[in-house]
């Protein structure tokens, strides 16, 4: 029987303990990480614009929530300042380049509920995963920056949501197989930040069930059935 003096226990309690924010591994995994952020921010501000560029009726309403994410990467650039980081921003532009070549695609093919899906559903989720892991072990500057970002996060998955909630009559078909080419990029994205964020005192288990949380509890709101929400989280599998 486990006892609290049990190894297994007392790494358990370390996993929780705050990272040296110091160290050089520290910021050399920051570096990346907080790049990732950055990017991420920036093309989710570039996304909603393109999206306004499809639904010119909601132009105005896209046009708000891309300043909310120029203002989120305003604060993750201070977070790295803060602490004498500098982001590894080449890095972070091709880890984002599959799922920002398919979107680039659907744009230009027209396709609203492909690219509300990786938008708003996908990189939402991620976001939302990520930042609620960091938020426990971040230094206290870039926690309460985290805190404020991830409000505004799920008003962009909501955003998502219901317009694919409104139009699921039309949408579903293009909806299954936006996630079968784009849930895989995701998963691979989560691996790949699994080493460095463990640096960061983030476990790799959690980012993912909570990313598969958010995903779907999104997928839900928008109408489907367990069922065919369990046949969307299979394609992470499959992939
Ligand atoms: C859209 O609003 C935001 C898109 C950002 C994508 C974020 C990916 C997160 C990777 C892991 C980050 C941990 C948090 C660290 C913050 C400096
Ligand atoms: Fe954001
Ligand atoms: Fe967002």
């Amino acid at each position: 029987m486990a006892t609290l003096a049990s190894p297994a226990v007392s790494e358990a309690f370390a996993a929780d303990q705050l990272p040296d924010f110091s160290t050089d591994s520290y910021k050399d995994a920051y570096s990346r990480i907080n790049a990732i952020v950055i990017e991420g921010e920036q093309e989710a501000h570039d996304n909603y614009i393109s999206i306004g560029s499809l639904l010119p009726d909601q132009a105005e309403e896209l046009a708000k929530l891309a300043r909310m994410e120029l203002k989120h990467m305003k604060g993750f650039t201070a977070c790295a300042n803060n602490l004498g980081v500098t982001a590894d921003m080449p890095f972070a532009k091709e880890f984002f380049a599959p799922l920002h070549g398919n979107f680039q695609k659907a744009l230009a093919e027209g396709k609203v509920t492909t690219c509300l899906l990786i938008q708003a559903i996908l990189i939402e989720a991620f976001a939302i995963s990520a930042y609620h892991i960091y938020i426990p072990v971040a230094d206290p500057f870039a926690r309460k920056i985290t805190e404020g970002v991830v409000k505004d996060e799920y008003t962009h998955l909501n955003y998502g949501q219901e317009w694919l909630k409104a139009n699921l009559d039309t949408c579903r078909e293009e909806l299954e197989q936006a996630n079968r080419d784009n849930l895989p990029l995701v998963r691979k994205m989560l691996e790949q930040v699994a080493g460095d964020a463990a640096v960061l005192h983030m476990d790799q288990e959690d980012l993912m069930a909570d990313f598969l949380t958010s995903y779907q509890e999104a997928l839900m709101e928008v109408g489907l059935t367990s069922r065919e929400i369990a046949k969307m989280a299979a394609a992470a599998l499959v992939g």
